[in-house]
């Protein structure tokens, strides 16, 4: 059996086959429906939230803004896209991402592909009839021969097994599934459990409404001011006119600490006061750039330690009180090793009077009360909670679901030892099977839109080839696997980053096998990798004629 020849596909159709069944309508799924389309092959989209959006339709939590800048954060696949959306601000707010989301699903028609409202419970591959029969939790049953996930890197929130949390008598909320209705925090004394980008958005705008915030920081992190401000309608036009070409030129680039197209300078090429003057001219500008200051930062720890020494010294002139600076310092990790963080005051909001910090090193949370939260040394009480502690990232979504492969093998099982896939797309045992942004690709360490565009493209490339060659299944060899997750391995340990106890590494989840899980080598040579395989007729793939067996 082949797929569906576009004359046969008929979309919206009311057969519960498809050519495709896509998880997920945030970015990924949105783009993946509108190829499918495209090329004439029937898909069906399936849908946790209401509405489109993705990660953006859930994290409403104050504060929420995308640390990617608005101008790059969005599609390139159709400049009309562009050119008929305008952003307000360099730096968009969630509820704006989400409007941009809606935006692109109505100009495209794609809610009409997407059943929302639904989550997929399980998905098992038929070996006898080579598809992926696949469950929601409304009770539908879908059958498909490709199964594509777009269920995003940081879309499981995650939240401590803390005693207690049941006997609490407040609200309590968790930044990645925020009460669409919002939380008004006037007259309230509220705790905040977390300092990740999460915490770092959310604690500053919760301040300037609560009675009291009490911060409870488990670990500091590096945080660059963003310096967001308005965009300009001339910035805007500016931003049309060379967009795709921008565009093109990061989807190529190599990572700064290759060197890059932008001649970026070693910290120890430069003179102590060269360097200073260069954190500076990063620290001005502001956001996630101050990575690429020096080319080495993430490879050389002595380089390393001249930018985080920076930032610490930032830190102690923007906190008055020396102790609660220093406190909030990290000496534990290099700095970008975990996600830099990027503020509008952050550090400004602990110099308030109604701001406090408690550092769960020295006493660590013991449990949830009735009233707040008791560590180790003192109880708090409070009349809410934010619970600001991250996600099960990249594997999280893809193991939510019962995924089994030939044989009835399960994905859980499989991924014990952490995730092994082959380009971050596929999985030795599970044909068919393609996960958008998946482990072992660059996903989270690039700008998500660009990753996104990417994948879609290979995988729409590769059904097509399929399509006119009359190919049935396509599967990882096991040797092509090995040796990609041997090389993913090999780069991510010539880095800095496993030196880190992030959720790269799976490290906030106690009991998480530890597995660097992004590809560092950056989108430019990773493209090019994901090309030439193509090109050579899907290398390390194994495509076949299938008949099935029925
Ligand atoms: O989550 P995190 P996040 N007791 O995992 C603490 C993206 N994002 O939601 O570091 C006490 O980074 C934990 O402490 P520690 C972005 O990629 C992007 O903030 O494990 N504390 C940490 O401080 C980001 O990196 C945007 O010691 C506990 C915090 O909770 C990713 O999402 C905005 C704890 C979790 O930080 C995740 O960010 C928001 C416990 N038991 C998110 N468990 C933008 O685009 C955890 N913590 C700007």
């Amino acid at each position: 059996m082949t797929i569906d020849a576009p004359e046969a596909a008929t979309e919206g159709a009311q057969s519960a086959e498809y050519d495709a069944i896509i998880v997920g309508g945030g970015f990924a799924g949105m783009y993946m429906l509108h190829q499918m389309r495209q090329l004439g092959f029937t898909s069906h989209v399936i849908e946790a939230g209401s509405d489109v959006g993705g990660t953006w339709y859930w994290n409403r939590y104050p504060g929420a803004r995308c640390d990617i800048e608005s101008l790059s954060y969005q599609y390139s696949f159709d400049d009309s896209i562009q050119r008929e959306w305008n952003w307000s601000e360099r730096y968009a707010t969630q509820p704006e991402i989400l409007e941009y989301a809606r935006f692109v699903a109505d100009k495209l028609d794609l809610r009409s592909g997407m059943q929302f409202d639904t989550r997929v419970t399980a998905a098992h591959y038929d070996d006898a009839t080579n598809r992926w029969d696949v469950e929601t939790d409304q009770g539908d049953r879908y059958s498909g021969r490709f199964l594509i996930a777009g269920t995003g890197c940081l879309s499981v929130p995650r939240l401590p097994d803390y005693e207690g949390l049941d006997a609490f008598e407040g609200d309590w909320y968790h930044t990645g599934d925020w009460p669409h209705e919002g939380v008004d925090f006037t007259g309230k004394r509220v705790g905040v459990v977390g300092t990740g980008s999460s915490g770092i958005q959310s604690i500053p705008v919760i301040a300037e409404q609560a009675d009291s915030v009490t911060v409870f920081q488990r670990t500091p992190n590096f945080s660059i001011p963003a310096h967001n401000a308005p965009l300009t309608q001339e910035q805007r036009d500016e931003n049309k006119q060379v967009f795709q070409e921008m565009r093109r030129e990061m989807e190529t680039a190599a990572p700064a600490r290759a060197g890059g197209a932008m001649q970026i300078p070693k910290a120890f090429d430069l003179t102590d006061e060269e360097r200073q003057q260069r954190y500076e001219q990063l620290w001005d500008m502001g956001g996630v750039a101050f990575l690429t200051s020096c080319a080495d930062l993430l490879v050389n720890k002595q380089a390393n330690d001249t930018a985080a020494s920076f930032v610490r010294e930032k830190i102690h002139e923007l906190v008055t009180d020396p102790k609660v600076a220093e406190l909030l310092s990290p000496h534990d990790h290099p700095l970008g090793a975990k996600r830099i963080c990027v503020d509008t005051g952050y550090y400004d909001t602990f110099n308030q009077e109604n701001v406090s910090l408690v550092d769960l090193h020295a006493a660590p949370i013991e449990a949830i009360t009735a009233k707040g939260i008791r560590t180790a040394d003192a109880e708090y009480e409070f009349d809410a909670i934010v619970f600001a502690t991250g996600f099960d990232a990249m594997t999280g979504a893809l193991l939510a679901m019962d995924i089994r492969g030939r044989d009835g093998v399960s994905l859980n099982d499989v991924w014990a030892e952490g995730p092994r896939t082959y380009l971050g797309l596929q999985v030795v045992g599970f044909p068919n099977l393609f996960t958008i942004t998946g482990p072992g690709s660059p996903s989270v360490l690039s700008n998500m839109l660009i990753s996104i565009e990417q994948h879609v493209d290979w995988i729409s490339d590769c059904l097509e080839y399929m399509r006119e060659r009359d190919l049935g299944t396509i599967e990882a060899t096991p040797e092509a696997q090995d040796a990609w997750v041997q090389h993913v391995n090999d780069i991510g340990d010539a880095t800095l980053f496993p030196q880190a106890n992030s959720w790269y590494v799976g490290a906030n989840i106690p009991g998480k096998p530890r597995v660097f899980m992004p590809y560092v080598a950056g989108v430019g040579p990773y493209r090019q990798k994901c090309d030439e395989i193509a090109a050579a007729g899907y290398e390390g793939f194994e495509l076949a004629k299938e008949a099935a067996t029925v």
